[in-house]
């Protein structure tokens, strides 16, 4: 299982891992909440189930509950009360973890959770199959957006993507899969959101906003809030970027990018939320008007202590 709300890192770990663990005999249940809205994962839906099997027909001896791209049980979005005395075991490359779990694998240097699941395989005999490869270097793609967020320290990753191409991955087919395939709609939707984008404290922070009568005119489920952070980041002089999303009345999703190392990883954690230090999200109960004025409140002080 993994968070909620999945995304191909999520969703492409749990697919890597049961398939490899297939190979080794075991049985899987593939758990996600969803909701699968992202345009790349939907074909994947299909492979997930909310509805967790009964503890009583699981035997405690030899069954784990694995957790994958996030290190607290509360992410899944599930009750996993009935399932306390299964071991647990997390994956992930979240700074954000709580240390939960009897048994974890944590590397917050590694680009994706899909990475340490090719860790775990390339440390068993056998060759990956080609769809583990595929599963792999998709969660990769999604979570680094295309290679654009490596750095100095992740020349290792290249070495992995080298063993994923040599099982007859095809970079340009990824691409196309993960990036094509939006609909006209939503690119004028991101033009919207674009317009209305706000520039606060001489461009460094850049704020915008979606209410619920966005999403009457526009499919929500098509949004892509990737191309709308890599637009305003590539702003001058843009320092942090802000989109508050109103989920439902009087509750916001909110996401932020920092493009420097004001530590939004922090700051989402501040609200409750988590996430990297340059990518993060938490939710806020209140109005957009609200939440803009105590967000660029802090702000003040963030940007006088730089
Ligand atoms: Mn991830």
């Amino acid at each position: 299982m993994g968070h909620e709300d999945p995304d191909g890192d999520c969703l492409g770990s749990q697919l890597a891992l049961s398939s490899f663990l297939k190979r080794q005999g075991k049985r899987c249940h593939l758990i996600s909440h969803g909701p699968f809205r992202r345009p790349e994962i939907m074909e994947w839906a299909v492979e997930f189930t909310d509805k967790l099997p009964r503890p009583e027909w699981l035997d405690e001896g030899s069954t784990a509950l694995v957790l994958l791209d996030c290190s607290s049980l509360e992410r899944t979005g599930l009750d996993l009360t009935p399932y306390s005395s299964f071991p647990l075991i997390v994956i992930d490359h979240h700074a954000s973890g709580e240390g939960g779990g009897n048994y974890r694998y944590l590397d917050t240097l590694s680009p994706s959770t899909t990475l340490l699941i090719q860790d775990i395989i390339e440390a068993f005999p056998g060759e990956m199959s080609e769809e583990e490869a595929e599963y792999i270097f998709f969660g990769f793609c999604t979570d680094t957006d295309y290679f654009r967020h490596l750095e100095n320290i992740h020349d290792g990753v290249f070495l992995k993507i080298h063993r994923l191409m040599k099982r007859g991955i095809s970079p340009t087919d990824f691409h196309r899969r993960i990036y094509a395939g939006q609909s006209l709609t939503s690119r004028k939707h991101l033009g919207k959101i674009l317009n209305r984008t706000e520039s606060h404290f001489d461009g460094r922070v850049l704020f915008t906003w979606e209410n619920r009568s966005d999403f009457t005119e526009y499919d929500e489920s098509q949004r892509d809030s990737n191309t709308l952070y890599k637009q305003l980041q590539s702003v001058k002089g843009a320092l942090v970027v802000i989109l508050a999303k109103e989920s439902r009345e009087g509750e916001l999703s909110v996401s932020f990018r920092s493009s420097c190392d004001i530590n939004v990883g922090e700051l989402a954690r501040s609200y409750g939320g988590g996430g990297h230090p340059k990518a993060s999200g938490c939710t806020y109960g209140g109005s957009i008007d609200e939440f803009r004025e105590e967000i660029l409140g802090k702000f003040v002080d963030i940007l006088a202590n730089r």
